[in-house]
């Protein structure tokens, strides 16, 4: 049984919370999306002393509001709310988990005034030696930080949880979170080095010198990993809440822990497959990295075997026959719902691109091209954030007790946005095929090939209706929030499973031996280069500020 509305009323509070800085990111970095594409298209960028300054300092604040401050604040809020519910009760220390709020926020608003004001243009990757203000730094690491006190608080109740019903397996959906924020946790210590040793000091003129490689490596130690800390959330809907709101059962409980156990070992140790290109690391650690990589692909393969396992129950449960036509058969007029599987069905793709990236020599191919920007388009742009959006089409609703304005303008949305996306990032990643670079005023470039320029159009019509699609997004939230007069339905309870948790064996809900394994990978696959980079670090490259 799900707590009734009035129970859970400060996790309630707490994920809407977090909700409202996650939508305000995402308004942010849609309006910046619109304007880059645009400036694909041919339409001049309308740099301005007093918004934005150039198109660098857009791409700037629309990375990090779309790719850092989004995801960050929705799935702190969201998994706060599942966990809680999962586990049928409050946080063990509500208070803890407020402050948390109020640390990760003051951390966003003090990187936040740097970068819109043009003083940390310097791309949500922030790769030395290009130069932002401290604050910029300091700001996302207290983020960062905020985001251990999550893990800390899902950690406490967990625990309270574990001493009430000690011989019983932790409900799916709190194991999912937990592993989710504990892998993350993990991860994120490459971040908070590089911010802590190298960063933080340097910005405030302690030392004077930097060091790239050793940056980059550390970055992406924390880079990588943290792209499945957007996409888990997205699964624990997939898992935990879709089979149930297409009518089915979940194919296997099992299988899916086992599969976010394997991202809990797997996530981390590969991040060198984004620097493939770098020198100064030895080809046997890529290559290591590389193989690795291909490894962790192997629990998106559970996942996707389970989840469409899943929705074919759903759809046979329907009526839906045959082989595939039972597909039809979903609730196709739930906005929820169709988000989500639109989300999925792009997902394939990204994930596909993903594998072209990974694959060693290939990469060379596609590295610092359009061809990368069309493959997290179609990653945190789509399976993740198309999801949140369809898990905020039931969320919200739930959390202002008012239901959702619009259902066929939300329905509209999700279609525009994946056809939106589809044009959007086939072009670039042809683009990338045909040589163009990434991160690049591309209008005003002077090697701007003639071959480039209808696929750029697309790029612009492409983004355009993305944008369309966001702005319908929040004009539904908002009249749901001001105009909706009906009461909201109950969310979506959990989905039963087919072979259900008593069928796991007991390995499969504990913790430690998992995190002991994945700091094991972690010594082996980073340890020989980061401690041969710091060894060798002569900390003598100054800093630049370019646009
Ligand atoms: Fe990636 C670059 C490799 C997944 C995000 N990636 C990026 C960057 C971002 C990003 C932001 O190896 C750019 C960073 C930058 O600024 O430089 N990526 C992979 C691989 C995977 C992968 C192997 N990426 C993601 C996810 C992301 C994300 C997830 C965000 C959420 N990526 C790379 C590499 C680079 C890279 C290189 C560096 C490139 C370079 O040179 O710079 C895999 O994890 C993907 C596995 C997933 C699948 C899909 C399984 C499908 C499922 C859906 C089920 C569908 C259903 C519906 C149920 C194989 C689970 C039915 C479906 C029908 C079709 C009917
Ligand atoms: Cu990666």
């Amino acid at each position: 049984m799900m707590p009734s509305n009035g129970d859970l009323r400060t996790e309630r509070r707490l994920t809407a919370a977090y909700l409202i800085v996650a939508l305000v990111a995402l308004f942010g970095g849609a309006v910046t999306g619109l304007l880059q594409g645009l400036e694909h298209a041919g339409v001049p960028f309308p740099d301005s002393d007093w918004f934005l300054r150039s198109y660098y300092h857009s791409v700037s604040v629309h990375g990090v509001l779309n790719a850092l401050v989004w995801p960050t604040f929705f799935i702190s809020g969201f998994l706060v709310f599942i966990l809680t519910r999962a586990l049928e009760r409050p946080l063990a220390s509500p208070r803890f988990a407020w402050l948390t709020f109020w640390v990760m926020l003051a951390g966003l608003v003090l990187a936040a005034i740097p970068l819109v004001g043009n003083a940390a243009t310097v791309m949500f990757t922030f790769y030395p030696p290009l130069r932002a203000h401290w604050a910029f730094y300091i700001g996302l690491t207290l983020v960062v930080v905020g985001t251990w006190g999550v893990t800390a608080s899902l950690a406490l109740t967990h625990r309270a949880w574990r001493r009430a019903h000690p011989a019983e397996r932790t409900p799916l959906a709190a194991f999912m979170s937990l592993v989710t924020f504990i892998m993350w946790s993990l991860a994120s210590l490459g971040l908070a080095a590089e911010m802590l040793f190298m960063l933080i000091p340097w910005s405030l003129g302690i030392v004077h010198g930097t060091d790239p490689l050793l940056a980059r490596t550390l970055f992406w130690f924390t880079g990588h990993p943290i792209v499945y800390f957007w996409l888990l959330p997205a699964y624990v809907s997939w898992y935990t809440l879709v089979p149930r709101q297409v009518g089915g059962t979940l194919f296997s409980d099992p299988m899916a822990r086992l599969s976010f156990l394997l991202f809990l070992i797997l996530s981390a140790p590969l991040g060198l497959h984004h620097q493939v290109t770098d020198p100064g690391i030895h080809e046997g650690w890529k290559l290591f990295q590389a193989v690795l990589t291909f490894a962790v692909f192997f629990p998106s393969l559970l996942t996707f075997f389970n989840v469409v396992a899943s929705l074919e129950s759903g759809g046979r449960a329907r009526g839906g026959r045959g082989w595939v036509a039972w597909f039809a058969a979903l609730p196709w007029g739930d906005p929820s719902v169709a988000a989500q599987v639109l989300a999925m069905i792009l997902f394939a793709f990204g994930g596909i691109g993903g594998l072209i990236n990974a694959s060693y020599s290939v990469n060379l191919v596609v590295h610092n091209t359009a061809y990368v920007v069309g493959h997290f388009h179609l990653t945190i742009g789509t399976a993740v954030t198309l999801s949140f959006m369809g898990i905020t089409y039931w969320l919200v609703p739930h959390l202002s007790g008012r239901a959702l304005w619009g259902r066929r303008l939300a329905l509209s949305q999700a279609w525009l946005w994946f056809a939106g996306m589809l044009l959007f990032s086939t072009s670039l990643h042809e683009l990338g095929l045909r040589g163009m670079p990434r991160r690049t005023m591309i209008s005003g470039a002077p090697y701007l090939q003639a071959d480039w320029k209808p696929l750029l159009a697309l790029v612009g019509v492409g983004g355009t209706l993305l944008f369309i699609s966001a702005m319908l997004y929040f004009v539904n939230l908002v009249l749901t929030l001001t105009a909706s007069r009906q009461p909201a339905p109950a969310p979506p309870e959990f989905a039963r499973a087919a072979s259900d948790a008593a069928d796991a064996p007991a390995i499969f809900d504990r913790f430690r031996p998992w995190v002991a394994a994945a700091v094991a990978m972690l010594v082996v696959a980073y340890g020989p280069t980061l401690a041969r980079l710091v060894w060798t670090t002569p900390m003598n490259v100054p800093g630049l500020r370019v646009w």
